[in-house]
């Protein structure tokens, strides 16, 4: 029985890490949370009864709160999933996502190579480090061209993994994840605005009350959507191999945001027939019948948007034996359903 450290557990990815690592293994889950005076452990209530799971105070942020948690620890695995996840605010607070998604893990590389340094880490890599694509699909070898302070510092997280690998040998790795959702994604992001906000709108619909449109950015961008419950297993796979070697993890397929409102409106009952777009750039709107339910909204425009991503994951599905199980439309389904029966 092994010890695993995961930061962000309250979070999607690392809640879902922790259902299935108790599910799988017979490991031992501590997971590191930021002291909050309001608890967001929804993602994690189901857990708090289970003898292998327990929660420890761990700031990322904080170099000696990460080096005394790791040296009373001394963790067999630590998967750091623990980000300012938002590519959108980092325009507006860059030191934070610099602070929390890459110097955190300097912290936490210099604590296991002094305290832990067979440990197994992983740090949560994204395609957003692809940023202003230089040709499609990303495998692992596209250069990194960030847009946006977020994607700058996860490369430069990525560059810090990558030296204390060749410099110390350790087990350290940081996977490309391309977009993954689900039921447990904030609000804040695209796919969950949309799945939350026509719930609303079915509500306001079936009461005959005024309906409120979602509003939205550029609906034109393009983006490899999965399912985060897909995403775990490859992480877990990532961190069990004979050799540290990182992996791009994606669907291999590309929507517009445009797609995603066409299939879940569909999904919710609207009917794709009774359903249309009218308008061009700030002026566009989506229609039910003579109803506006989306429109564009430039305030969710961002200052450098990352217009096409789209992954190329055969490396992983090769060499970890990793595949996704579900595939877009189920995914948006998913998550329509959900939204709908209540969130
Ligand atoms: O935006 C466009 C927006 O915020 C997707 C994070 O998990 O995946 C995620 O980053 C696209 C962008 O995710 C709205 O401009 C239009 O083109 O859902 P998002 P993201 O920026 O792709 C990567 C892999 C990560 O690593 C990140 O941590 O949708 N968009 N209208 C909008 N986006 C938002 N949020 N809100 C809008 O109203």
């Amino acid at each position: 029985m092994r010890k695993i450290i995961i930061t962000g557990v309250t979070g999607q990815d690392g809640s879902h890490m922790a259902d299935y690592l108790l599910k799988n293994t017979e490991h031992t889950i501590i997971g590191g949370v930021r002291r909050l005076s309001v608890k967001n452990h929804k993602n994690i209530e189901h857990l708090k009864d289970n003898p292998r799971f327990f929660l420890i105070d761990l700031d990322v942020t904080d170099a000696q709160n990460t080096d005394r948690v790791i040296a009373e620890h001394k963790p067999d695995y630590f998967i750091n999933f623990a980000a300012n996840s938002f590519v959108g605010s980092s325009w507006d607070m860059p030191m934070n996502h610099m602070e929390t998604n890459c110097m955190a893990v300097l912290h936490q590389l210099e604590a296991l190579r002094r305290h832990s340094p067979a440990c197994r880490y992983y740090n949560a890599g994204s395609s957003e480090e692809f940023g202003d694509v230089e040709w499609t699909p990303q495998a692992e070898i596209h250069p990194l061209r960030p847009r946006s302070p977020y994607g700058a510092s996860k490369c430069a997280a990525r560059h810090l993994v990558k030296v204390y690998r060749d410099s110390y040998d350790l087990y350290a790795v940081q996977g490309w994840l391309f977009n993954h959702e689900g039921v447990r994604r904030g609000e804040e992001f695209v796919t969950r605005k949309i799945t939350t906000n026509i719930s609303r709108i079915f509500t306001e619909f079936v009461n005959h009350k005024k309906i409120n449109p979602i509003q939205l950015g550029n609906v034109d961008a393009k983006r490899d959507w999965s399912d985060a419950e897909d995403f775990v297993d490859g992480v877990w796979k990532m961190l069990n191999q004979d050799k540290p070697k990182d992996y791009v993890l994606s669907s291999n397929e590309t929507h517009t945001i445009r797609e995603f409102v066409e299939e879940a409106f569909n999904f919710a009952g609207f009917g794709r027939n009774e359903c249309y777009w009218e308008g061009e750039g700030e002026n566009e709107k989506y229609f039910h019948g003579d109803k506006c339910v989306v429109e564009i909204n430039p305030k969710f425009y961002r200052p450098a948007e990352v217009e096409l991503l789209l992954g190329d994951s055969d490396k992983a599905r090769e060499e970890l034996g990793w595949e996704p199980q579900t595939n877009f439309l189920q995914l948006v389904k998913k998550m329509v359903d959900h939204d709908l029966n209540g969130g």
